[in-house]
């Protein structure tokens, strides 16, 4: 193929692995989209990858015909975890089909509408922590709510996380298993294993841990008929164009990954749009008479009530174009192509999507890096080209999760501005954490309750 751009190539041997920086990866390659353009190449360690983020491009890979998800090295790197889970599965494993049929349910307006009373009851106990008032670390309580939020909607489970001082061990475990995922993508693949046989070790007593939990989740169901959430459909149904069930083995992947997936990036995505709302305080106005004025003053919202937040959800829509929450995914070629004219690509090789990039891509206009929820009113939707927002994805395996985010964090967002006054730290710096997911470092909240009087 003819070369790419690629950053300049300090060491022959290793590539440019001078360029990244273990800890943010993402971001240093952002910086080499800004300036290598829509397609481009770099390597790490003698691993060569192709980031495609420009946004013609990326509506060509979007084509489900030519194009399909690619389990890149990184998604390899966490299959001890979630096994062949709908997260880390080969498209070609039978079990993605077989879950994806049979959690389906689990995602409908019905089950979203069943989950509603527990989102907000677990908010309420937020609420409880923040009417003490003063200062909150804005993503460890947004982690602490929304683990607990798929766990006890998708498995009848309690972490008591708002009961423990300390966060439950599950989340130290999962946590440190993350970034063992991370630090090996990362290493040399030769060299890493053997630098690290502590942390091999480590990680290993983390995940035989994760069992653990897990199968005592499933214990508790054992008896149990009903499906009416994740664990239930899959103790209790079957893939409706089979009759075929999912095994034990590949039940403990599923809930080890819907706990991961289904906290991780929604927790990141309230916390940057909590840090977007105390930096923009004309956005925080409008956001909050909006809830003030479709929900009244001590609100209840029922499921349809959270819809209407349509500047509230505008502003979470935003927020993950400037930071998706989980960053990136690839395209594997189902034939021999060419993507955009312009870039040849044969069968099985893949390309990655920077979409922190092709969220910055000239078709957001001449100012990408500013917050402007308005840029998803329906008037500016309808003028945008189709596939440039993707922060869940693409195509069948985009994100099965979508809607319940969406109404998850809607909903507590809602209640938060409902109740409180919420002022940012001035001189905090955005600081991005990569955890394989983003979130916004160290920032935290003043919070006091709001004076209805005035
Ligand atoms: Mn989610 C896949 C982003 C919330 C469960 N999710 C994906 C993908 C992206 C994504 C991007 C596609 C990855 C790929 O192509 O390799 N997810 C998000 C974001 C949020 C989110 C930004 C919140 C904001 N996700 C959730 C929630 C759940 C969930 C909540 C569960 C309740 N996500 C999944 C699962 C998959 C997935 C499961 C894998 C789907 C599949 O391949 O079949």
């Amino acid at each position: 193929a003819t070369a790419l751009p690629h950053p300049p190539r300090r060491i022959p041997l290793i590539g440019d692995v001078l360029g990244v920086s273990p800890k943010t990866p993402v971001q240093d390659s952002m910086r080499h989209a800004a300036e290598l353009g829509p397609v481009f190449e770099r390597k790490v360690f003698g691993r060569s990858i192709v980031f495609v983020n420009g946004a013609e491009m990326v509506a060509d890979l979007s084509d489900e015909k030519r194009f399909a998800k690619h389990v890149t090295p990184a998604i390899s790197n966490l299959r001890p975890l979630g096994g062949d889970g709908l997260f880390t599965a080969h498209n070609e494993e039978p079990n993605w089909r077989r879950a994806h049929e049979i959690l389906a349910p689990a995602f409908s307006r019905n089950a979203m509408q069943r989950y509603h009373p527990t989102m907000l009851a677990i908010t309420r106990q937020l609420l409880d922590t923040w009417d003490r008032g003063g200062e909150v670390d804005v993503a460890d309580d947004m982690t602490k709510l929304t683990l607990e939020t798929i766990g006890r909607t998708g498995f009848g489970y309690s972490f008591s996380s708002f009961e423990r001082a300390e966060p439950h061990p599950f989340v130290a475990a999962m946590v440190r298993t993350l970034r063992h995922a991370q630090r090996m993508a990362i290493q040399p693949p030769v060299i890493g294993p053997l630098l690290s046989r502590k942390a091999n070790q480590r990680n290993e007593a983390d995940l035989a841990f994760l069992h653990s939990v897990v199968a005592d989740v499933i214990e508790a169901r054992r008896n149990d008929t009903s499906t009416e959430d994740l664990l239930g459909l899959m103790l209790n149904t079957t893939q409706p164009s089979t009759g075929e069930a999912l095994d034990e083995d590949n039940i403990r992947h599923q809930i080890i990954t819907f706990l991961v997936a289904g906290h991780e990036t929604t927790s990141g995505a309230l916390s940057f749009a909590l840090y977007y709302l105390a930096r923009n305080p004309d956005v925080l106005a409008r956001a909050q008479s909006e809830v003030d004025k479709v929900w009244g003053a001590n609100p209840d919202p029922s499921y349809e009530e959270v819809a209407k937040l349509r500047y509230v959800r505008r502003v979470l829509d935003e927020a993950l174009r400037l930071w998706p929450t989980a960053p990136a995914f690839a395209r594997q070629a189902q034939v021999d192509t060419v993507v955009g004219g312009e870039y040849p690509m044969r069968k099985g090789q893949w390309a990655l999507v920077l979409i922190p990039a092709l969220h910055r891509d000239p078709v957001w206009g001449d100012d990408p890096e500013s917050f402007d929820p308005d840029r998803f009113s329906p008037e500016r939707n309808r003028a945008r080209p189709a596939h440039v927002y993707k922060p869940f994805g693409t195509g069948e395996r985009a994100c099965i999760g979508r809607q319940f985010a969406l109404h998850e964090a809607t909903l507590v967002l809602g209640m938060l501005l409902s109740r409180y006054e919420l002022r940012g730290d001035p001189s905090y710096r955005l600081k991005v954490q990569e955890l394989l997911t983003l979130k916004p470092e160290g920032f935290k909240l003043e919070v006091s309750l709001r004076d209805r009087a005035s």
